[in-house]
């Protein structure tokens, strides 16, 4: 199997999160990515590689097509307008501290960055360093040519990069997530011919932002297993009753579960995913793979033990379809490394 790693996530090290009224460290650090490399070596699983210059003009033409215009140029421009602001702040994360909501104008793009800043966002867990861009582009790259090498012929691809991307929106960033890979990955897969394409998302969080990317649409089946919105985040959306809109109803599929649930029915979830997705007659797969399911998790509530992802790995082969594997969560640091590789393993295609 084809591993894109991305060469430049490094440069993406935030700092602090807010949680409960204090900056705390950041779950989601360099080591993760650092740790599947390591594992896919020493088990000498898969073929590795960074992504290469490919065509510049198609990867602007997907990132718009997945992202606003003017939420991409904040995003290339945010970490020089940051230190504008203050010299001093070269050496702090940005995080947003406003937001709008309801009743809220969001068509008038204010000139104050911090404005911006929340604008863009859903979280103030979510930092944006001097790399987050250089690091979110290239990882955009390694999923749109995981795509491209699947749609040429691959069984399967794996998209190993950070930051993750499934929280991230047409126009806003969260989740730890600026760049929404497995969207990308999904339009580069339609570009290259596939007439429907599904999307899997196993993290433990419910993947709202691709979702709300694809909610309207027929031709990109969402389904996702995740905490239960009630009580896990990202709260406010990914409910077992959002079933898509318009040309897209039907096309949703929400199976989210309660804190605490092990493999057995977390596994039933996936094998009603599975026929669903059968069933709207894709073509091809992406799967936003984050082990954050594991019971060891500092921040997730599913109880997965290591052995479990080899099976997840075997359910998802069953489906027998053309694959891409994108990166996402998983904060058991030690452990993401062991887990990640056992579900491409499982899946089967060194
Ligand atoms: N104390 C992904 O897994 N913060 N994002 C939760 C828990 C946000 C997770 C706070 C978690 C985002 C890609
Ligand atoms: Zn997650």
């Amino acid at each position: 199997m084809l591993v894109l790693h991305n060469p430049d996530h490094a440069r993406h090290a935030g700092r602090h999160e807010m949680f409960r009224g204090r900056l705390v460290p950041c779950h989601e650090v360099p080591q993760r990515l650092d740790h599947v490399l390591a594992e896919l070596r020493r088990r000498g699983f898969g073929h590795l590689a960074e992504p290469g210059p490919g065509d510049d003009a198609a990867f602007e033409a997907l990132l718009q097509r997945v992202h606003a215009p003017r939420y991409l140029r904040f995003l290339a421009g945010a970490w020089d307008e940051w230190v504008a602001l203050d010299p001093a702040n070269a050496a702090l994360d940005a995080l947003p501290s406003v937001w709008p909501v309801r009743g809220f104008r969001a068509d008038v793009e204010p000139d104050n960055f911090a404005a911006r800043m929340g604008l863009y966002s859903f979280d103030a867990g979510t930092p944006l360093t001097a790399g987050s861009w250089a690091a979110a582009r290239t990882g955009a790259r390694c999923a749109v040519q995981a795509a491209q090498a699947v749609a040429g012929g691959a069984r399967a691809a794996f998209a190993l990069t950070r930051p993750p991307g499934h929280h991230a929106g047409a126009d806003f960033f969260g989740g730890y997530c600026f760049l929404n890979n497995a969207a990308l990955a999904a339009e580069a897969l339609r570009a290259a011919g596939h007439a429907r394409v599904a999307v899997l998302d196993v993290d433990y969080h419910h993947g709202n932002g691709t979702q709300a990317l694809f909610y309207e649409r027929a031709d990109v089946f969402f389904a996702s297993i995740h905490g239960d919105p009630r009580t896990e985040y990202p709260f406010y959306l990914g409910h077992s009753d959002e079933r898509g809109a318009g040309a897209g109803a039907g096309c949703n599929l929400n199976l989210p579960l309660p804190r605490g649930t092990g493999f057995a029915a977390w596994r039933a979830a996936l094998a009603t995913a599975r026929a669903a997705i059968a069933a709207h007659g894709a073509s091809a797969l992406v799967v936003s793979l984050g082990v954050d399911t594991f019971e060891g998790d500092p921040i997730s509530g599913f109880r997965l033990a290591s052995a479990d992802y080899l099976s997840l790995g075997r359910d998802l082969a069953a489906l027998a379809l053309p694959t891409v594997f994108v990166f996402e969560g998983g904060y058991a640091v030690d452990e993401v490394g062991v887990n990640t590789v056992n579900v491409l393993e499982g899946f089967g295609a060194p």
